[in-house]
């Protein structure tokens, strides 16, 4: 990098930050008070970000007419929540409460805006992540510590291909992809509080261990495994095998549990044996006694990846600590999650009308792990997930019954195991009210649900199905993400908006806004590639490769023209030397594939042979100024001999 380049201007930028921005009576109060505070003295038409009022006379919004979601145009929203895109393969991040799109962030597959798998830089990391292109993000989790968001990164499975990528929070951009070894559909993501010492790619997909041509035929010897990711260098530090498939999972907030739910004990290969059991298994899984087992060499290593044995017959598992401990519960759990406070993990029945509370302390001391359930609510059909208001609340989403189902944790635990239905569908009575969504939802998420503080404001539904609820759109239907108000337990949930989604979120994170501070510009020291000034511009040839460095800034690239040979293999270090944020310009090439994109300070390279001969106009994609349409130069390529 250059030690030329001024910082000053950045320096001035950044230090307007979004909390300053808000009202600053607001930044003082904290959100979940201040919803109360607004509520009973009818004064939060004076604070910044929260000025106005849902009209009485929409149908669907009456309810919510006392709930303020507005955000005026020019204000800021309170919170960032980070959106899964499931198989679009990327993270979309939306403002909360009003649920407007803010930026999408590619992360398995090419983006051409951001020139994501354009550059070489991102094609390079997408190809040593196994070349694949698309993923099927399901599961964001941002980094924290001491159980709150630290800003730093936010990490997300790939369910098609056994992934984990990680997102620079300051740059909202991916910036590292592990492909995981002996992993075949990572699932759950989640990190293992308090400080995101690991984050977990949760193995779904049976398979044979090593997938190498051996047990083709044999499902009973099928694996699935753990993988413990370490969120510094994204290497897999160590995996757990397992008995049956995996599904979610969530860390426990005090460093020593991770669960997982599973559905297939069976261990079957079709959907009726996969449910043909009644119960399947919450695991825990004690994270310490297995750091102890891989530093033993207890371990076979496999693929590169020291794997430790935790199937029920394993011998780590028979002595009086062992690594993996199976919890039985009704037939194939979903979600999993552990309260604000630690005390509790939650399971979803998904297949069966309960969720399954596990003491996380008892678990610890109990012989038979099924001694810690301390409750097992019945509250509607397809539990999936369960989110927090930090107020003691559980709020899970019930797919079959397309709602959402609000319940008292403590009361659940009291009212076990007198509440047990004998019938299936008796309803627990720590339920304390239910709220239709439109339609099916998967996941839910509350504002800062998995920190050890859920704000309780603002909740997500995440519905797959939006049916009838938006104007047609042929045969494929927006999915419907609903902001639902839960900050008022007097008056109860209440429904504030329809958002129709582009397919398919599955889980987010809601993060309050003043916790992010991401860049304007970027910082050369950052990256890699060589920051070129005005008059570094260069042209270097050598044996059939030819290397063009040049800035670009409004309206112009560094060079008018640039002459190569038919079959030159051509370099471009390209750098966007303006210091005013917003101001991106890109080098595109037509008929070369060529596309990357440069925001303020960002230097990006491409590489690519020009193999037809002609005139090609570079030109920058990107709506500069009024000048933008000037802003072109020539790449000539001269015909070979
Ligand atoms: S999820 Cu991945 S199948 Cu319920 Cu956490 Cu949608
Ligand atoms: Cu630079 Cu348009």
């Amino acid at each position: 990098m250059s030690d030329t380049t001024p910082t000053d201007d950045r320096d001035a930028i950044d230090s307007e930050t979004t909390a300053e921005k808000r009202d600053p009576l607001f930044s003082r109060i904290p959100r979940r008070d201040f919803m109360k505070a607004g509520a009973a003295a009818g004064a939060m038409g004076s604070l910044a970000g929260c000025t106005g009022l849902l009209s009485d006379d929409d149908d669907d919004l009456a309810a919510a007419g006392d709930v303020d979601s507005y955000v005026p145009p020019g204000e800021h929203d309170d919170y960032y929540a980070f959106l899964s895109g499931g198989h679009s393969g990327e993270i979309r991040v939306y403002g909360i409460p009003s649920m407007r799109q803010l930026m999408r962030i590619p992360v398995f597959g090419r983006e051409s805006a951001r020139g994501y798998g354009y550059d070489d830089r991102t094609s390079e990391m997408l190809e040593d992540a196994g070349g694949y292109s698309w993923g099927d993000t399901h599961h964001p989790r941002v980094s924290q510590t001491d159980n709150d968001y630290d800003g730093r990164w936010a990490f997300v499975n790939d369910k098609a291909n056994g992934r984990m990528a990680r997102i620079d929070l300051e740059y909202f951009e991916t910036d590292a992809i592990v492909d995981i070894p002996n992993q075949q559909g990572t699932h759950g993501a989640c990190c293992l509080l308090p400080d995101t010492k690991y984050v977990f790619g949760v193995g779904e997909f049976r398979v044979p261990m090593p997938n190498d041509g051996q047990d083709l035929d044999d499902p009973e010897n099928y694996t699935s495994t753990i993988a413990a990711i370490n969120p510094e260098t994204m290497n897999v530090e160590w995996e757990v095998l397992v008995d049956g498939n995996m599904d979610n999972g969530d860390g426990s907030k005090q460093g020593r549990w991770f669960f997982a739910t599973g559905y297939n004990s069976e261990s079957a290969t079709t959907e009726s044996g996969m449910s043909a059991s009644d119960t399947d298994w919450v695991k825990a899984f004690d994270v310490p006694a297995i750091e102890d087992a891989v530093e033993a060499g207890e371990y076979e290593e496999i693929n590169g990846v020291p794997v430790v044995d935790g199937t029920r017959d394993s011998p780590l598992n028979s002595g009086d600590r062992p690594i993996v401990r199976y919890v039985d519960v009704a037939k194939s759990p979903h979600g999993v999650s552990v309260t604000p406070d630690n005390q509790y993990a939650i399971a979803s029945g998904k297949l069966d009308p309960t969720a399954t509370v596990i003491d996380i302390e008892q678990l610890a001391e109990v012989d038979d792990p099924n001694d810690a359930i301390v409750a097992r609510p019945s509250l509607g059909m397809g539990p999936l997930h369960t989110a927090y208001d930090g107020r003691g609340h559980a709020y899970t989403t019930l797919f079959i019954d397309s709602q959402v189902v609000k319940w008292d944790i403590e009361e659940a635990v009291e009212a076990y195991p007198d509440d047990e239905p004998e019938d299936g569908d008796q309803e627990s009575p720590a339920v304390v009210e239910k709220i239709d969504v439109h339609y099916n939802p998967g996941h839910l998420i509350a504002a800062e649900s998995y920190t050890a503080d859920p704000q309780g404001d603002w909740l997500i539904s995440l519905n797959k199905l939006s049916k009838d609820r938006f104007l047609p759109v042929g045969p494929m239907h927006p999915e419907n993400d609903q902001l639902i108000y839960i900050g008022d337990d007097e008056e109860g949930m209440k429904l504030v908006k329809d958002t129709p989604s582009y397919a398919e979120p599955h889980d987010a994170s809601i993060v309050s806004a003043d916790k992010l501070d991401p860049a304007k510009v970027y910082d050369p020291e950052d990256y890699d590639e060589e920051y070129i000034e005005p008059d570094a511009s260069d042209i270097i040839r050598e044996d059939g490769h030819v290397h063009v460095k040049m800035h670009s800034q409004r309206n112009e690239f560094g060079f008018q023209e640039v002459t190569v040979q038919e079959g030159d293999e051509v370099t471009f270090t390209v750098t966007n030397i303006e210091q005013t944020p917003d101001v991106l310009h890109s080098l595109a090439i037509p008929e070369h594939d060529v596309n990357i994109k440069l925001a303020p300070q960002e230097t990006r390279e491409v590489t690519f042979t020009a193999d037809e001969p002609g005139v090609y106009w570079m030109y920058c994609a990107f709506f500069c100024s009024a000048l933008h349409l000037e802003m072109r130069s020539r790449l000539i390529v001269e015909p070979a001999e």
